[in-house]
């Protein structure tokens, strides 16, 4: 008889992202079946993506039976806005959304930016913790484009698709290139090894 697969929780109240992992999941031969499980999770003010990380992983430790992780993510502008919005990327996305943010950067022709994911994991088996990181490297779009994706999508451009920004690829495009992508690839790895 197939023996049933461990559950490995991701905390999130992100649906797009939960897909965006199912799908990168998807026939990778893991001996585990992921499950969705959204927690109010505290966040402390840093400007540390890693602690920030840690610290809520951390919080809910005794609440979660087996393995489990987030995933943290931020967008930093780092032409003309040194990184911002960064740490603040749900807060400044809630408040202005792309179009204020296009409009903090308005008349630079040149842009940088990129996206960061950090997924903190417990994993149970060991009982220990592990971060795997990713990141992607782009610029900022003049204006809002393409309605595939979430959040910043629309206005990031990245350097491996240099027409067109994340809303106008499709999810697995965006899964071997971002951020999150480049993440889960490292937490496969070690989910393999272990
Ligand atoms: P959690 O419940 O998992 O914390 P969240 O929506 O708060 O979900 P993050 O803190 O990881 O997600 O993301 C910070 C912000 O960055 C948020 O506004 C997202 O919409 C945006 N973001 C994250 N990943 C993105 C991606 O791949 N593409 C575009 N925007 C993204």
């Amino acid at each position: 008889m197939k023996k049933k697969k461990d559950i490995l929780y991701f905390i999130t109240g992100n649906n797009h992202k939960f897909n965006e992992i199912s799908l990168a999941l998807q026939s990778k031969n893991i001996k585990y079946q992921l499950k969705q499980l959204n927690i109010n999770l505290i966040e402390i003010q840093s400007d540390n993506p890693k602690e920030i990380a840690f610290f809520k992983l951390r919080s809910i430790k005794d609440d979660i039976k087996g393995s489990y992780f987030i995933e943290d993510a931020g967008f930093f502008i780092d032409y003309p806005l040194n990184g911002f919005p960064g740490v603040y990327s749900s807060y400044i996305f809630r408040t202005i959304g792309n179009e204020g943010v296009l409009k903090l950067i308005d008349n630079f022709e040149i842009t940088k930016a990129h996206f960061s994911s950090i997924i903190a994991l417990y994993f149970k088996p060991l009982e220990k913790e592990f971060l795997f990181e990713g990141i992607i490297e782009g610029r900022v779009s003049p204006r809002i484009r393409g309605t595939n994706g979430f959040g910043y999508d629309p206005i990031f451009i990245p350097n491996d698709y240099p027409d067109k920004t994340f809303a106008e690829i499709n999810m697995n495009e965006k899964n071997n290139i971002s951020h999150r992508g480049l993440a889960i690839k490292k937490l496969v790895e070690f989910l393999k090894k272990n």
